[in-house]
Formats: structure tokens, C-alpha cells, sequence
């Protein structure tokens, strides 16, 4: 009966026991699989690591093709020859913001993000400047944020100010015409003056006088990825003066007599200026089809609408602050249409920078992923976001790089062509 009794227990039992060693074998194996995939994993990691530790600290991409088009199957495959570790001495350059005090926490979310991405290597200076003084609050955060110096200066009301000549009937008239026919800042008065002293007057603040170069920064705007050089640097050792990311169509409610006012000004300055055919003067006009897109909007002036996004604008302070630009600026504004219409810094720039520069005075910076609500501009190549350590996808909704209502593809089309690193270093 006993043994019965056990035989019946083992024979219960033994199926279970079974059972159990299996899934205890199979355990083990499983274990061991996963080592092998964690193994892997940590091999790859190692490696992407190492290739990226290196290489995030070089200042070019030497033979690497920065377009639109450089994809790379393997982001591990995707090698170097040139590396430099080696962070470079600062440019005689700074890092600009106008502000408002009351926009302190988007001027320091700004500022985290660029110090993260780019000057927590070089520490350039912050040069905040604002029409009113700045509170304590905002200088002890802001001096605390920035890992250079950080200054201030206050913009002289006549720098500022609506001048004295704009007929004051027209100019509330217009206002409140443009507010009711719903144009974007249309019925504020201090947005004209922004737009107006950004046009015309930044460049001209004494705190600037000591520089070459540069960086305007807004509050509230991100920067994708990590710099890969000093854009300053490439602008001084590649001749450029003007740097953009972003460009794309203005609201021509804004600006219905600009293109009028600017016709004026090349005809009276004929022969002094670069002739047509060697500024980028094609880029504003052309309004043929690129690619599968004509312009979104049918213009009523030969002027397309393309600009330069000026929220982010790295440029040469000695260009501005030059004759040309001066008397350029000095024919639009006499207008009056930063006041009676809303005319915008960055078709002004964009204007005079595109008829007073070579095109390749003007560089895209292809690689510098960028947000300033609503757009951004995103590396389209997996390995540079990697390489970057990007965080934004090339297809993100708001990426505007290649989409209908930018103009980037004319910038490649009738600008300077599509590259902007393509061609060798100079060797210094
Ligand atoms: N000090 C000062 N700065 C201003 C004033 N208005 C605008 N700004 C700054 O000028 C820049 C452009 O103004 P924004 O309000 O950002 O204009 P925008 O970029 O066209 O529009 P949104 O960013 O979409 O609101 C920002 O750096 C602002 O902080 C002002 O009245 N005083
Ligand atoms: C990447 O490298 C591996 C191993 O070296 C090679 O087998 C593979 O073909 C390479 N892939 C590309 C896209 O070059
Ligand atoms: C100012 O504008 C108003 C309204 O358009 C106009 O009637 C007036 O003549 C203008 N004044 C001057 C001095 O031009
Ligand atoms: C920096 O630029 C300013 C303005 O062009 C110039 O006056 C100054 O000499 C430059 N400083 C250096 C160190 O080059
Ligand atoms: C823009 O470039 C295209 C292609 O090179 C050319 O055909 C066209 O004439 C240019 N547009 C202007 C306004 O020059
Ligand atoms: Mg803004």
C-alpha cells in the first residue's frame, strides 16, 4: 500500500519535476541569451561612445557632406578623418539678447540651452539689452545662468522711439486698420519699435562697439543638438557675414510697400551697390518652382516674400554698422512703414543682406538644430543627430526645413547653392 502509495506520487510528481527542470534549463539558456544580446548591446554602446566621444568635440566635419540628402545607412559606420579636441580661442564675439524683464524665464531657458549645446565650451559674453532698465532679479538670474560675462545696457529712447516725423493721425488710424484686419501684431505699437531698432539701431549700441560678431538669441527658443564648431569661427575664417537656420515666407500684410520702398533704393543706388547678378538678389525674386512647390503665396510685388527666420541670426557687426547698410536702412525707414504698415527686422535684413552681400557671404548653418515657436530646423542626417546628440527628429511636425511654406530650397536653388561645409578647411 506504501509503495503503491509512492509509486502514485512519484507518478503525480514526476511530470511536474520534469516541467520544472525544463523551465530551469531553459532559464539558464534564456539567461545566457540575454547575456549575449547585453554583451552586444554593450559593445555597440562602447563603440557608438567612443566614436562619438571623440568626435563631438571637433570643430569641422571635414569631407562630409552637409546637405539635405547625407544620410548614413550605419550611424557606426559613419567615421572621421580629422578629429580635434582642441577648443578653440574665443572669436571677438557676443551673444545678444533684447528683452523684456518680464520674459525672465523663457531669457533663462534660452540661455540653459545655448550654455548646454555650445558656450559652456567657450564662455562668450551675454549682452542683454532693453528699452526700459533691467530689474535686480533679472540681472542676478541671468549673470548666474551665463558662463561668461553678462552686461547690460539700456537703449537710448531715440533709438527706440517712434521719431518725431510720423504723422501721429495716420499712424493710429493704421493701427487700429490693422488690428481689425487681424494681422499679427498688428495693433501694438512697442512690437514696431522692436522691429524698427532691430532694423536699424542694435548694431549701433555702444556695448556692441567692442565686437565683430554677433549671436542674436530670443527668449523661449531650443537648441536641438550640440554645436559641432564655433559658428563665430567659421564666420571669420570663411569670410561670412550673415548666418542664418531658418527661412521662410513673410505675411505680405505686413509689408505691402517694402518691396516699393526697396525698388526705390536700387535705382538710386544703381552702380554703387553689387550688381544684381553677384548679390542674392535672385533669391528674393525668383519665383519659379523648386521642387514640386511654387511659392505658397502669389506675391503682388516681384519681391517672393523669402526671408531669413532673424529669431536666430549670427552676423558681422562691421557689415551693419557699414555705410551700405546704414543708407539702406536710412531709405526704408524714411517710409515710415515700420509704423504705418508692420514692417519686420527679418525681411529687412534679409533684403539688405541678400542685395549687399555675395551669396556666399551668407551661410546656412545646415547643422545647427534650432526651435523658435512655432518652427524648427533639425539635421536630416541620422548620424550628425546622433553624432549631436539631437533631440529632434527631421520629421517632426514643426521641422519646417524642406515643407512648402519654407524657403530654404530656394536658398539652394537661387541662394548659394546647397552645401555649406562641403569644401576643404582652410588649413590655420
Ligand atoms: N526690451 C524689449 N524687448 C522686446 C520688446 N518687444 C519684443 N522684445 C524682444 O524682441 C524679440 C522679438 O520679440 P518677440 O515677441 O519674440 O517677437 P516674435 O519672435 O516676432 O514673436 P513671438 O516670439 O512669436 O512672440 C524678443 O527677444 C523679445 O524679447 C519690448 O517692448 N522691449
Ligand atoms: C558597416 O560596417 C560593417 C562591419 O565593418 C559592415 O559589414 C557593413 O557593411 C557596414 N555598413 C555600411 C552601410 O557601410
Ligand atoms: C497726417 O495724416 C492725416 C490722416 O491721414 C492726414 O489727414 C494729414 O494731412 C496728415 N498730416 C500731415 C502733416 O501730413
Ligand atoms: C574686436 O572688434 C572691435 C570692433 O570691430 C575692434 O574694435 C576690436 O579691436 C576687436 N578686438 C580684437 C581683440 O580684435
Ligand atoms: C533661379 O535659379 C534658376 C535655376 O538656376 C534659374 O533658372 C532662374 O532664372 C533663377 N531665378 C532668377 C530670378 O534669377
Ligand atoms: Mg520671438
Amino acid at each position: 500500500m506504501a509503495k503503491r502509495g509512492s509509486l502514485y506520487v512519484l507518478g503525480i510528481f514526476l511530470p511536474i519535476w520534469t516541467l520544472l527542470i525544463y523551465i530551469f534549463c531553459k532559464e539558464l539558456l534564456l539567461i545566457r541569451k540575454y547575456q549575449n544580446i547585453d554583451n552586444s548591446y554593450t559593445i555597440d554602446s562602447q563603440k557608438a561612445k567612443e566614436k562619438y566621444d571623440s568626435s563631438r568635440r571637433r570643430h569641422y566635419f571635414p569631407h562630409l557632406k552637409l546637405s539635405r540628402n547625407s544620410y548614413d545607412e550605419n550611424a557606426l559606420n559613419y567615421t572621421r578623418q580629422d578629429d580635434f579636441n582642441h577648443v578653440y580661442p574665443r572669436e571677438n564675439a557676443t551673444i545678444l539678447m533684447l528683452v523684456r524683464n518680464s520674459e525672465l524665464e523663457g531669457a533663462l531657458d534660452s540661455m540653459r540651452s545655448l550654455e548646454d549645446r555650445f558656450n559652456n565650451k567657450y564662455h562668450y559674453d551675454w549682452t542683454f539689452l532693453n528699452d526700459v532698465p533691467f530689474d535686480q532679479d533679472f540681472i542676478e538670474a541671468t549673470t548666474a545662468m551665463a558662463s561668461g560675462k553678462a552686461q547690460y545696457a539700456l537703449i537710448p529712447p531715440e533709438d527706440w522711439n517712434r521719431p518725431t516725423w510720423i504723422n501721429e493721425t495716420f499712424f493710429e488710424e493704421r493701427l487700429r486698420e490693422m488690428e481689425d484686419d487681424g494681422v499679427l501684431y498688428g495693433g501694438s505699437k512697442s512690437y514696431r519699435n522692436m522691429c524698427r531698432f532691430n532694423s536699424g539701431f542694435f548694431f549701433k549700441q555702444s556695448i556692441l562697439d567692442d565686437y565683430d560678431y554677433y549671436f542674436r538669441v530670443e527668449p523661449n527658443v531650443k537648441y536641438y543638438c550640440d554645436f559641432p564648431y564655433d559658428p563665430f569661427r567659421i564666420m571669420r575664417l570663411k569670410g561670412k557675414k550673415y548666418g542664418f537656420v531658418i527661412s521662410l515666407y513673410e505675411y505680405e500684410e505686413t509689408i505691402p510697400t517694402l518691396w516699393d520702398a526697396v525698388e526705390k533704393y536700387l535705382e538710386t543706388n544703381e552702380g554703387t551697390i553689387l550688381p544684381k547678378e553677384e548679390s542674392a538678389y535672385a533669391f528674393l525674386t525668383d519665383s519659379g518652382l523648386v521642387g514640386k512647390h511654387y511659392p505658397i503665396i502669389e506675391a503682388n510685388s516681384n519681391y517672393n516674400l523669402c526671408h531669413f527666420w532673424s529669431n536666430f541670426e549670427i552676423g558681422d557687426l562691421n557689415f551693419f554698422r557699414g555705410d551700405e547698410y546704414k543708407k539702406f536702412f536710412e531709405s526704408l525707414d524714411i517710409k515710415g512703414g515700420f509704423y504705418y504698415e508692420r514692417w519686420g527686422d527679418a525681411p529687412v535684413h534679409s533684403i539688405g543682406v541678400s542685395l549687399l552681400l555675395k551669396p556666399d557671404e551668407i551661410i546656412h548653418f545646415d547643422e545647427l538644430g534650432y526651435f523658435h515657436s512655432p518652427f524648427g530646423t533639425c539635421p536630416a542626417s541620422y548620424a550628425v543627430r546622433l553624432d549631436q546628440r539631437c533631440r529632434c527628429q527631421s520629421d517632426d511636425e514643426s521641422v519646417i526645413d524642406i515643407a512648402p511654406h519654407s524657403c530654404l530650397m530656394r536658398w539652394w536653388k537661387n541662394g548659394s547653392g546647397k552645401y555649406f561645409l562641403k569644401e576643404e578647411q582652410p588649413q590655420v
